[in-house]
């Protein structure tokens, strides 16, 4: 069985993990896929935005915590796991000039919550929820949870998740800022389409520069975002999807972006 399933129509790169017995837990074939799926949108003008999701009841359970044999002798060193395979793919996500939607199924743990809350938007199903599962097995967060949930839920919010490991619902996530939005579990799929066949179809070079903007945000003073968005609103206005979209829209047109 493939542990990552992808495919790719109308613009969408859809992105499904697939251990289902394991809550898609992350494995060396599971992040490879990703890591390869991540290849691919990067490098194909074709992939306009893409759509991570979980087969079966679960999301991502983390880590798969078989993976390491804890009665190996010696001390085990957790940073280099992290150096090779986690960290790479959320730079890499986050640095993708293209929007990633995460539609999060079912339970979504330790680096599996991480993972959805470094995607750009993320839906979650009502009966979804999100736990910082580190601290249950000794651990701190990472995969970014220790940098975006503070900005995402308040310092205090943020600790609590952490250092309870408490589950956190779809629902309250929602309200907490944490997500943009939770649907009822049978609407996952249709919103979730629909929202990434939508930005598929949009301006991509707005919306990768978008991105960029407001992940910048977070380290920039106002005078330097001013001056970020004053360069990319530069860049972005000498291509054709201004001119369409100004155009169609003094024109009562639907606008046909061509995301370059
Ligand atoms: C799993 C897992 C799993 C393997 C469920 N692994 N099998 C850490 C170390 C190194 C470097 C990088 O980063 C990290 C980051 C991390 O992600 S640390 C956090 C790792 N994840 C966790 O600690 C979560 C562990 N899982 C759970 O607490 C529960 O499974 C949750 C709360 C997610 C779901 O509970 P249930 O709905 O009751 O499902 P379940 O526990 O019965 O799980 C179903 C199956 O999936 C079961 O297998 P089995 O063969 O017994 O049916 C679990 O063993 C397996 N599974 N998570 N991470």
């Amino acid at each position: 069985m493939e542990p990552v399933l992808v495919s790719i129509e109308a613009g969408v790169q859809r992105i499904t993990l697939n251990r289902p017995d394991k809550l898609n837990a992350f494995d060396p074939a599971l992040r490879k896929g990703l890591a390869d799926a991540m290849a691919r949108a990067e490098s194909d003008d074709a992939i306009r935005c893409l759509l991570v999701s979980g087969a079966g009841r679960g999301f991502c359970a983390g880590q798969d915590l078989t993976e390491r044999d804890m009665k190996a002798a010696g001390p085990i060193d957790l940073g280099s796991g992290l150096d090779i395979a986690y960290n790479p793919l959320i730079k890499r996500m986050r640095a993708l000039p293209k929007p990633i939607v995460c539609a999060v199924n079912g339970v979504a743990a330790g680096a599996g919550a991480n993972f959805a809350l470094a995607c750009d938007i993320v839906l979650a199903a009502r009966s979804a929820s999100f736990i910082q599962a580190f601290v249950k097995i000794g651990l701190v967060p990472d995969c970014g949870g220790t940098y975006f949930l503070p900005r995402l839920a308040g310092t205090q919010r943020a600790m609590a998740l952490a250092m309870t490991g408490e589950r956190l619902s779809a629902e309250d996530a929602e309200r907490w800022g944490l997500i943009w939005k939770c649907v009822d579990d049978a609407q996952l799929k249709i919103e979730s389409e629909k929202i990434s066949v939508a930005l598929a179809s949009g301006p991509t070079r707005s919306l990768g520069l978008i991105k960029k903007a407001i992940y910048a945000s977070a380290g920039n003073t106002l005078a330097e975002q001013l001056d970020l968005e004053r360069d990319l609103q530069r860049e972005i206005g000498k291509g054709p999807d201004y001119r369409e979209g100004v155009t169609t829209f003094l024109e009562k047109r639907k606008p046909a972006f061509k995301g370059q």
